[in-house]
């Protein structure tokens, strides 16, 4: 697509003062549009170390003023861009608001900078956000178009609204987006967007349930078809309240689809929804063994994606081979080896109890490693769903304790390990995951499996999840 960006866009930020917070993956881009579009910009970050310095320095040879160490609300300034990890109460964000300035996020600024027919395609939801819009961006290729995953999936959105050295941009984006980024969004209107589930997480950020749904509910606010999961009652209710009455809502669940809605028949994926006449008709998509990970919940995911994928025009048979050639990302529910007859099965991804919860279920039998920062979610109903199906359990991370006592509570029966770390003569968690590997593998039997799926964020002992799986998963591997 040739790039035609309307001028009112090119002159918007002329000469205005602009506050970017944040240095770290979406910072930087953003204030280097913004430099390019004449703006003063002023980009803070409260860290002032190794890895904000080399950042800082390139922005200031473009010509931003950079503050490292310190967050002030720099004087004069006439928007804020925020980063999505800053919370509404950090001081700056605090200063702003009583300023009275307009706070956006990145994703907000892509919006208003995109050029007018670019198609952006947007997912969001507490769990499945990654692995669905990797999906829709192999659907939207196997059709041949010119699609992208950005948002919150790791590249910025604001990359891929800009025309590359031959003038050209992507047709149609994949957008995944956080409730951060749906918060600080105000004029968003994607052609299409899904909300695949809500359940407790972030609650310390948002400050409850209520607002983190709102938030996500912000997807559909603007004439867009909404998509939502019939089996999860906030996103039906987000679509229904907070999405536009007057654009379709198409419905997804696990049998047989109504009229409207995309679902499954026997082994089928089916479409009754973008077809000539749903009453009367369905269209074949795919069969549930071009689903991998092969689990429930995932199938609700292709099923988004497909629906995304059949609004803008997408073949039947580009969504097969969508499916077919997507690759799993690494770390959720993936098989890390046998031993012993014990599976171990490294979905470090599960950072809240809801994604913990359709993990467990997927196994019969698990010792159950879990543990780290829980951000302000309830455990009780995540350990009495699974209780069934514990052989044991080995703790880790700052909030062990609230599982410890949830076991204790509801699963009084299951044994229960505590592991403490991570020492200091072991970086980055080494021993500490050998240390749980070892009681796992003493508590699990025959036919069982080894389940890290914690239920809570990595930060307090990894670098993040990714890390925390590598080492679950390097730990596993010593002991083949
Ligand atoms: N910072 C401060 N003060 C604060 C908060 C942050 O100075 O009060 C600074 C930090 O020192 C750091 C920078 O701000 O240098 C980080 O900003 P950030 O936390 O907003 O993160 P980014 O590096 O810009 O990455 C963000 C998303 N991070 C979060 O939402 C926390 C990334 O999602 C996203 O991939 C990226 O933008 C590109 O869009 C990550 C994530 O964890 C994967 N997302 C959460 C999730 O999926 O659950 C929402």
């Amino acid at each position: 697509m040739d790039a035609e960006v309307m001028p009112h866009h090119r002159s918007a930020f002329e000469g205005r003062h602009v506050c970017v917070a944040g240095l770290g993956v979406s910072g930087p881009p953003v204030a280097r549009v913004l430099l390019e579009r004449g703006a003063h910009v002023v980009v803070v970050d409260g860290r002032d170390d190794g890895t904000t310095r080399p950042v800082a320095a390139e922005l200031t040879a473009a010509g931003a003023e950079v503050v490292l160490g310190d967050t002030p609300l720099p004087h004069p300034c006439d928007l804020v861009v925020t980063s999505p990890g800053w919370r509404p109460d950090s001081s700056l964000l605090v200063r702003a608001a009583e300023a009275g300035l307009e706070v956006i996020g990145d994703v907000e600024l892509a919006w208003r900078l995109k050029p007018a027919d670019q198609v952006w395609l947007a997912i969001t939801g507490t769990n499945g956000k990654t692995t669905t819009v990797r999906m829709l961006e192999a659907m939207l290729r196997a059709d041949g178009r010119d699609a992208l995953a950005v948002g919150n999936v790791g590249t910025p959105v604001v990359d891929a609204v800009l025309p590359d050295a031959d003038g050209r941009v992507h047709d149609v984006l994949a957008v995944e987006l956080s409730s951060f980024q749906l918060h600080w969004s105000s004029t968003l209107a994607p052609h299409a967007a899904a909300v695949l589930n809500v359940a407790p997480d972030h609650l310390d950020w948002h400050g409850g349930i209520t607002a983190y749904a709102r938030a996500k509910g912000r997807i559909f606010a603007r004439g867009t078809l909404r998509v939502a999961n019939t089996a999860d009652a906030w996103s039906m209710r987000l679509a229904e309240e907070d999405g536009d009455p007057h654009t379709p809502l198409v419905g997804l669940r696990l049998d047989t689809p109504r009229a409207g809605e995309l679902g499954v028949v026997e082994d089928l994926l089916v479409d009754r929804a973008f077809v000539e006449d749903p009453s009367s008709s369905a269209e074949e998509l795919a069969n549930l063994a071009d689903v991998r990970p092969a689990a429930p919940h995932n199938v609700a995911n292709a099923l988004a994606a497909a629906a995304l994928a059949r609004s803008v025009g997408v073949a039947p048979a580009s969504v097969r081979a969508g499916l077919a050639a997507f690759v799993p990302e690494p770390h959720r529910i993936a098989h890390v080896a046998a031993v012993a007859g014990v599976d171990y099965v490294d979905d470090s991804k599960a950072t809240n109890p809801h994604a913990a919860a359709a993990s467990l279920g997927a196994y019969p039998s698990v010792v159950w490693v879990a543990g780290g920062l829980l951000k302000g979610a309830d455990v009780d109903e995540l350990v009495a769903s699974a209780v069934g199906r514990l052989r044991g359990a080995v703790l880790i991370g700052a909030d062990r304790a609230r599982l410890r006592e949830a076991l204790a509570e509801h699963a009084p029966g299951v044994p229960v390990v505590e592991v403490e770390g991570p020492a200091e003569d072991a970086p980055q968690g080494h021993t500490v995951m050998d240390a749980v590997v070892a009681a796992a593998a003493d508590m699990a039997e025959e036919g069982d499996t080894v389940l890290l799926a914690p239920a809570a964020a990595s930060m307090d002992m990894f670098t993040n999840y990714p890390e925390r799986g590598r080492l679950f998963a390097e730990a596993v591997k010593r002991r083949c």
